[in-house]
C-alpha cells in the first residue's frame, strides 16, 4: 500500500517533432488521450498557444492533473504527470513519448503527500467522492483550447473546439481551418486570424461596398489576395460589374476555404470571375496602364508573403493600373494593434495619390486583435468616399441582405478620431 497521497512524474521530452510542439490542438488531444488511456476521469482541459512559438496547457483529472509547456524551437516539452489513487501515469508517459516523437527523454518520479507526515481529519472523503461521481458522465468534460493572435504586448484569444479541419504548410505559410466556439470555423494563416464564419461580413462588406458605391459605375475590378473568396463574393453582388480578376498567391488558401468555408468561398464559380493563382505583386508590375476601375488589396499582415503588399513600388503600380477616376482599397491594419504599419501605409498612399486622397475607413472586427481595423484608400480622380453621392444604397442593402454596410456606416467609417489624425500626419 502506498505511503503517499500522490505520485508525481516530472518528464523531460527532448528531440520531439517541433511541429507537434507548436500545435495546440494536437497537444491538447494527445494530453487528453494520455489521461484517458491511463483510465483517468477528465474534468477539463485548458490549452494556450503562444504565437509564434509554444504551447502551455493542463488537463485536470479527477486523479489530479497532467500539464505541459513546450519550446518548439528546442523540440522540448516539460511535462508533469501528477496522479493519485490507482492510476498508472507511466501509461500516459509511454503514450506521450510516441505521440510527440520524442527521441530522448528522462523522468523523475516523486511521492507527494507522505502519509507519515500528515494528520488525517476525521471524515469519510472516499464515500463522499463515490457519491459525487455517481451522477457524473465521464464522457463530458470542458475543453479550453485557445488560439492566440498576438504581438509582443497584446493579444486576442479565441477558445476553439480542438477540431482541425485543414492544416497544410504551403510554400508561403501555414494554412489552417479550425473551429472556434464563438465565431465558428475560421481561417488562420501562420497563427493570425484571417476570417471567421460569424464575423467575416464586417470585413468583406466594408472592403467592397464603400468603394463600389463611391465609384458608382465600376465594371472592371482587380482583387489582389482575398483567397477566402469573401471579397469577390461581395463585389459580384453588384450587377454592373462586368469582370472581377482575382490574383491569389496561395492555392492552398483557396482549396481550404472552398472545402471548409463554402459560405465565404461562395463565388469562385461565378462566370464574371477570372481567378488566377499567381503572385499579385508580379501581376501588377506588368498590368496594363489605366485598366481597372477599382483595385482591392485583400492581403494578410505585413509579414511573410504579404510583406511586398505594403511597399511604395507596389502601390505605384496600383496607381498606374487604375483608370483616371479609379479607386484603390487596401487592407490597412489597425491604428491600435499595428500602428507603425498602419501609419506607414497611409504615408505611402499619401505620397502616391496626394494628401487628401488617402482617406481611411475604420470598422470593427471582433476577431482581430483590438477589434479596430482599417481599409485605406487611394483616390486617383474625383470620386471620393467622403463625398458619397450614390443613390440606391438602402435598396441594395435590403435586396442583398447586407449585415454591416449601409449609408450611415459608410459616412461614419470615414470619420477620423483625433489620435488617428495624429498618426496619419506626415
Ligand atoms: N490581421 C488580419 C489582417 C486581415 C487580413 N485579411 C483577411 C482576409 C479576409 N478576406
Amino acid at each position: 500500500m502506498s505511503l503517499a497521497l500522490g505520485n508525481h512524474i516530472l518528464v523531460e521530452f527532448m528531440n520531439c517533432d517541433p511541429n507537434i510542439m507548436n500545435d495546440v490542438a494536437q497537444i491538447e488531444k494527445d494530453m487528453v488521450e494520455a489521461a484517458q488511456r491511463a483510465d483517468a476521469t477528465v474534468i477539463n482541459s485548458t490549452f494556450h498557444h503562444f504565437s509564434p512559438w509554444g504551447v502551455s496547457g493542463v488537463v485536470v483529472i479527477q486523479e489530479s492533473h497532467l500539464a505541459i509547456h513546450t519550446w518548439p524551437e528546442y523540440g522540448y516539452a516539460a511535462v508533469d504527470l501528477f496522479t493519485c489513487g490507482d492510476m498508472n501515469a507511466w501509461i500516459s508517459f509511454d503514450f506521450l513519448k510516441e505521440a510527440f516523437k520524442s527521441q530522448s527523454y528522462s523522468a523523475i518520479e516523486m511521492k507527494r503527500g507522505s502519509v507519515n507526515l500528515l494528520e488525517r481529519n476525521d471524515f469519510d472523503i472516499t464515500t463522499m467522492r463515490q457519491k459525487a461521481s455517481e451522477w457524473r458522465n465521464p464522457e463530458f468534460f470542458t475543453r479550453n483550447v485557445w488560439f492566440t493572435d498576438k504581438d509582443e504586448d497584446q493579444a486576442l484569444s479565441l477558445r476553439f473546439t480542438g477540431e482541425v479541419f485543414f492544416d497544410v504548410q504551403s510554400p508561403f505559410q501555414r494554412v489552417r481551418i479550425i473551429e472556434s466556439y464563438k465565431y465558428g470555423k475560421m481561417l488562420a494563416l501562420d497563427d493570425m486570424v484571417m476570417t471567421t464564419i460569424e464575423d467575416e461580413f464586417h470585413y468583406h462588406e466594408m472592403i467592397s461596398h464603400p468603394a463600389m458605391f463611391t465609384h458608382g459605375n465600376a465594371k472592371n475590378v482587380l482583387v489582389i489576395g482575398g483567397g477566402d473568396g469573401g471579397t469577390v463574393r461581395e463585389l459580384l453582388k453588384h450587377d454592373g460589374v462586368e469582370k472581377v480578376t482575382m490574383v491569389e498567391i496561395d492555392g492552398e488558401v483557396i482549396k481550404a476555404c472552398k472545402e471548409h468555408l463554402p459560405q465565404i468561398a461562395a463565388a469562385f464559380d461565378h462566370p464574371k470571375l477570372d481567378l488566377k493563382v499567381d503572385d499579385g505583386i508580379a501581376f501588377l508590375k506588368q498590368a496594363q496602364a489605366e485598366s481597372y476601375d477599382i483595385i482591392i488589396v485583400d492581403g494578410s499582415d505585413p509579414v511573410g508573403p504579404a510583406e511586398g503588399l505594403f511597399s511604395v513600388e507596389f502601390y505605384t503600380n496600383c496607381y498606374n493600373a487604375l483608370k483616371k477616376d479609379g479607386i484603390l482599397v487596401a487592407q490597412g491594419e489597425s491604428p491600435k494593434f499595428n500602428q507603425k504599419a498602419f501609419a506607414e501605409l497611409n504615408h505611402t498612399l499619401q505620397s502616391i495619390f496626394g494628401t487628401d486622397n488617402a482617406p481611411v475607413s475604420l470598422f470593427f472586427v471582433p476577431t482581430y486583435p483590438t477589434g479596430m481595423w482599417s481599409f485605406q484608400y487611394g483616390i486617383k480622380g474625383d470620386k471620393h468616399p467622403k463625398r458619397l453621392e450614390a443613390a440606391g444604397i438602402d435598396a441594395f442593402v435590403e435586396a442583398k441582405g447586407l449585415r454591416y454596410y449601409n449609408e450611415e456606416v459608410h459616412r461614419g467609417s470615414f470619420a477620423t478620431p483625433n489620435f488617428v489624425k495624429t498618426l496619419l500626419k506626415k
